[in-house]
């Protein structure tokens, strides 16, 4: 192999092996009308001089507030209604930053839900985010994969101090333990009031 052809081989392996990720970090669970926060954390090539990160989030779930870990001049828009854009200006400096936004969950949300996003560089090339993509309801407490009545009743339970509290998916306010109040959002869930 000649000097320029190895040149360009090794070339080739640099631009193999540097490959720009983002990773996002869900919380496991969401209560309906809650708030939570979003982090996604992006490492950069070095070559890289700006980072679109682009966000969709589950159909009517709004984005509050965000933050760039470290400060890095960001625009950020909503350039549709469930997805947001934030324009990250690395400059000559490509360094790992972080974005984390704050999620506000509606009322009416059951179920499984789902994020989706993408990284595109300076240089015109598309990653996925990776990591974290769904996120379940809190309250299945008999994790048969329904909210019911059941639910609600060994929400109770362990309000009452019968079961062992499930922290994870039964405090419906996150407020740290499982009460009577977790027991009576449940309830309202179950019969679909707000
Ligand atoms: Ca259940
Ligand atoms: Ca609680």
């Amino acid at each position: 192999m000649g000097k320029k052809a190895l040149g360009i081989f090794l070339g080739m392996v640099a631009l193999a092996w540097s490959a720009t990720t983002a990773t996002r970090d869900l919380p496991a669970f969401y209560a309906p009308g809650s708030s939570f926060v979003v982090t996604v954390s992006v490492a950069p090539d070095p070559e890289i001089t700006g980072v679109i990160l682009s966000e969709t989030l589950p159909a009517g779930w709004t984005m509050t507030g965000w933050a760039i870990v470290p400060e890095i001049l960001t625009i950020s828009s909503n350039p549709e209604p469930d997805t947001y854009k934030w324009v990250v200006v690395l400059g000559t400096e490509s360094m790992p930053f972080a974005i984390s936004y704050t999620v506000q969950v509606p009322a009416d949300t059951s179920g499984v839900q789902s994020f989706s996003g993408t990284v595109s560089v300076s240089g015109g090339r598309v990653y996925e985010v990776g990591g974290d993509r769904v996120i379940e309801e809190k309250g299945d407490l008999d994790a048969d994969g329904s909210i019911t009545v059941a639910d609600v009743v060994l929400c109770a339970r362990m309000a009452a101090g019968d079961l062992p509290p499930d922290l994870e998916k039964g405090d419906l306010d996150s407020d740290g333990s499982v009460t009577d109040s977790d027991a009576v959002m449940l309830l309202r869930d179950v019969m679909g009031l707000p």
